[in-house]
């Protein structure tokens, strides 16, 4: 892993503390620390295991509804006793020390930067602990009344409980989805943080600030997806590099 020139990362500091606002977006790679795995990265990301059309879609929840309820449960179960590490919580204190300049947007569906408590988190795949009917509705479709089951079943249509989450296809929550877009329309500085830059439209909103006139702002272990649109790419851990972009005192020399 190459290790950011000091100079840089006294830059991007400078951007941001210069910046009247600042969009984040993070992913998969923000929690990686924390001991959540990553989707693509080649050795421990979800992805490596399994496919994502045979997980992470609809269709394939309606093929094997039980499958799929058992990876989700299986995640869910990892992601007990998880805790925010160092990236999550310098966001969540650069907001608290400078409220309304931060927006904060994530792909991540595992709850940690609100737990960290960082608030307004603006979730663009939803939440892995939340469930919502597979189809739509019905009066007699009460989940506290589902009957238990992989997945738990409504007792009087057969209705199926899913994750809440937004899977390949999907529509992202519209409202969250159109607060990002403006947030990245109005920012200076974008900062995009450990994700691939893989998955639209999450990607397309560095694009979009980009071309809104904001600097536009990686960090990630590895290339990604993105780094041809960055004005300027950050190599290493988000614990480690988040805490000093955003943190009160001055980074440590050599960070
Ligand atoms: C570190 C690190 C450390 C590691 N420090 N870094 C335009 C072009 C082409 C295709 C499309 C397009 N627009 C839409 C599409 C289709 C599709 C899509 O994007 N496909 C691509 C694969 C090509 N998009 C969709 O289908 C979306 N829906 C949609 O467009 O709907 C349209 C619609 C409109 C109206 C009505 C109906 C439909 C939905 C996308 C949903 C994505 N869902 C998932 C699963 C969520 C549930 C679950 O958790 O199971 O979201 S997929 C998965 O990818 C998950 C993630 O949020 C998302 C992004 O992944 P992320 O975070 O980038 O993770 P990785 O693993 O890829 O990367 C990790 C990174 O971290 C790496 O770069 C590492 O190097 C780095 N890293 N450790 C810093 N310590």
């Amino acid at each position: 892993m190459s290790h950011t020139a000091p100079i840089l990362l006294d830059t991007a500091r400078a951007w941001l503390q210069g910046a009247r606002r600042i969009a984040v977006l993070t992913g998969s790679g923000v929690s990686a620390e924390s001991g959540v795995p990553t989707f693509r990265d080649a050795q421990t990301g979800l992805w490596a295991r399994f496919r994502p059309e045979d997980l992470a879609t609809e269709a394939a929840f309606r093929r094997d509804p039980r499958r799929v309820w058992d990876w989700y449960a299986e995640r869910r179960e990892k992601l007990r006793g998880v805790l925010p590490n160092a990236g999550h919580q310098a966001l969540a204190d650069f907001a608290r020390r400078q409220p309304g300049r931060l927006t904060l947007i994530t792909q991540n569906v595992d709850g940690l930067h609100q737990q960290a408590g960082s608030q307004g988190v603006l979730c663009l795949h939803g939440d892995i602990t939340a469930n919502r009917w597979l189809d739509r509705p019905r009066p007699c479709c009460d989940p506290a009344h589902a009957a238990p089951g992989r997945p738990p079943r409504c007792p009087g249509c057969g209705n199926l409980l899913r994750p809440g989450v937004v899977w390949f296809g999907e529509e992202l929550p519209p409202q969250a989805l159109a607060a990002a877009q403006r947030a990245v329309q109005d920012c200076d500085v974008m900062l995009v943080a450990g994700t691939a830059g893989a998955v639209y439209p999450a990607a397309g909103l560095a694009h979009l600030a980009r071309d809104g006139g904001a600097r536009v702002l990686l960090l990630n272990i590895e290339p990604s997806e993105l780094d041809g649109i960055a004005h300027a790419v950050l190599r290493g851990p988000s614990a480690r590099l988040l805490p000093a972009l955003l943190g009160a005192s001055e980074p440590a020399q050599g960070a």
